[in-house]
């Protein structure tokens, strides 16, 4: 349908037409990264799943290459789900997913590329000992599934990964540990990695080092050691977002244990308060970085989805990184090569914006964008905090219209002129309880659409601002999707939004400034045009 066309997006992936739903197997492997990718081959809603596949030289620009796996063995014949890649140290590609059965129990497969000479891993072979792992006792047979990658255990010369699964009693999400020395042979390690009540199942597990000291960028999952933390990250099915937290990973006790228990997965940290699902992380020896991979589902109604032909897409790869000044969270960023599509740029500065403001920022299209933002509060109007009001919520306390002493304020994207349509993306300074500053990065979609099939919501969290730091944003702007970072990634926000006036050459940015009591500044705004990202066949 040639009337939604332009929600499609130029520079991230998605297949030509039909259903995608969670990144599988990310991997560097012989010069290329691979991507594959839970994909219906037949229509735009899930259903009949099997593996896409699609490579690039540079993680943006995509060639689509034929399907890698599909429905074709009684242990798969439900569908190909999700599962992750494990590169051995002679080089040898493992590939481990959850099959759904043809009676739909949840079992774990094992494929190696055909031809490991084929830097492309056109043809995938699956192994004649398939099921290589069935729901153990007492896990039920559909609470079973996504393998992690592996990593290997020098102490029991062996490999572990972790699968993600539930218990009835506690409604406790638990991450399984098992362990391998061929891929071949299992064994299901005792007691678990770690489980949280209340949590409900936990799909795509990713378990993972960083880097506690500074300047050694990502580790290779099996890094251990005193100088890193693990991540272990699990997607809930109960409310359909990614939770993360920071802890220490004991690998004779095989178990991992929070930092903050409070801030356990699933309780505190979310890898994105927007629309980011059953994400994965993969270790790119290449450049010695950990990138993260996040399904971005379509907020518009099956119908549409259906009329349109499409639906999802993958945000854009973003590396990940513990923040050492905070030490409390991970820092996420857009990948380089994401940069190497900025195209023509203007640049703005000290843009005062009186309280009640609205700025129209003079750019000649604005659908696809790269923006970094900055902007100041004046020492005065922070001296205000008595009033500015307490226990502030980006999803319950008004979004962007609500007025405050220190809030909201920041930039309208893919708005029309008239601002009829808008998505805010936005920063709230409200008090903690206890007298302290805190601020709040929210995005506003309930004027993104004048469409009435659209989920539409406020979302977002705190965001740690260190003394002396201005409030800074990036925001990536591809027509249907608008992907926020702020304060270098601590907190991120992904929308889908699907504008009907605020397309091609209507669509504008604004800055604006709703606090009362505030005066702020854009203290400088980039804002780049980003050129469509397209494989380059002759570097085929
Ligand atoms: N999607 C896959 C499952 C996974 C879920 C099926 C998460 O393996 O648990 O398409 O979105």
């Amino acid at each position: 349908n040639h009337m939604l066309q332009w929600q499609r997006t130029a520079f991230h992936f998605q297949p030509e037409k039909n259903w995608m739903n969670d990144p599988n197997g990310p991997v560097f492997y012989k010069g290329w990264y691979h991507l594959f990718y839970q994909y219906n081959p037949d229509s735009a809603v899930w259903g009949n799943i099997t593996w896409g596949h699609a490579v690039s030289r540079d993680l943006i620009r995509w060639r689509h290459l034929p399907l890698a796996m599909v429905r074709d063995q009684w242990y798969d014949s439900d569908g190909v789900w999700t599962g992750s890649a494990t590169i051995l140290p002679d080089g040898t590609l493992i590939m481990l997913y959850t099959g759904s059965t043809n009676a739909s129990v949840q079992v774990q497969n094992l494929a190696i590329p055909t031809d490991p000479t084929d830097p492309l891993l056109l043809e995938w072979t699956k192994s004649d000992a398939n099921p290589v792992l069935v729901p153990p006792p007492g896990v039920g047979p559909k609470d079973f599934r996504d393998p992690t990658t592996a990593w290997y255990d020098d102490e029991a010369e062996a490999w572990r990964f972790v699968i993600g699964t539930k218990e009835d009693k506690g409604h406790s999400g638990i991450a399984l540990v098992y362990q391998t020395k061929d891929f071949l042979n299992y064994e299901l390690l005792p007691g678990r990695l770690h489980g949280v009540a209340r949590t409900g199942m936990w799909e795509c597990v990713d378990f993972y080092p960083v880097a506690t000291t500074a300047g050694v960028g990502g580790l290779d999952t099996s890094v251990v050691g005193e100088k890193v933390k693990h991540v272990l990250k699990a997607s809930m099915d109960d409310d359909r977002h990614d939770y993360y937290a920071i802890g220490t990973y004991e690998s004779e006790k095989v178990r991992w244990v929070p930092d903050d228990p409070e801030e356990d997965v699933g309780l505190g940290l979310r890898y994105d308060w927007g629309k980011f699902y059953a994400s994965k992380t993969f270790f790119d020896q290449q450049r010695a970085r950990r990138v993260l991979w996040g399904w971005v589902g379509e907020t518009d109604s099956e119908f549409a989805d259906v009329q349109k032909g499409w639906a999802s897409l993958q945000g854009i790869p973003r590396t990940v990184l513990l923040d050492l000044k905070t030490g409390s969270n991970l820092l996420q960023w857009p990948v380089k090569e994401v940069e190497s599509l900025r195209a023509s740029s203007q640049e703005f500065s000290n843009i005062n914006m009186s309280s009640g403001s609205v700025v129209p920022l003079d750019v000649r299209s604005a659908t696809q964008l790269d923006i970094e933002a900055e902007f100041v509060i004046d020492a005065a109007s922070l001296a205000e905090t008595l009033e500015a009001d307490v226990g502030y919520n980006c999803s319950t306390s008004g979004g962007a219209t609500h007025r405050g002493a220190l809030g909201p304020f920041g930039l309208l994207v893919l708005a029309d002129p008239k601002l009829s349509e808008q998505t805010a993306v936005y920063f709230y300074i409200a008090k903690r309880p206890d007298g302290g500053l805190q601020t709040h990065f929210c995005h506003d979609e309930m004027k993104s659409s004048h469409a009435n099939d659209i989920y539409k919501r406020v979302v977002g969290n705190k965001v740690p601002v260190l003394d002396g730091e201005t409030l800074s944003v990036r925001i990536l702007v591809d027509h249907s999707i608008v992907e926020s970072f702020a304060q270098g990634g601590r907190t991120c926000i992904t929308s889908r939004v699907y504008p009907t006036e605020a397309i091609y050459n209507s669509a504008r940015i604004f800055v604006f400034n709703n606090a009362t009591g505030a005066r702020v500044a854009a203290k400088s705004i980039k804002v780049w045009q980003m050129n469509a990202a397209e494989f380059d066949e002759s570097a085929f």
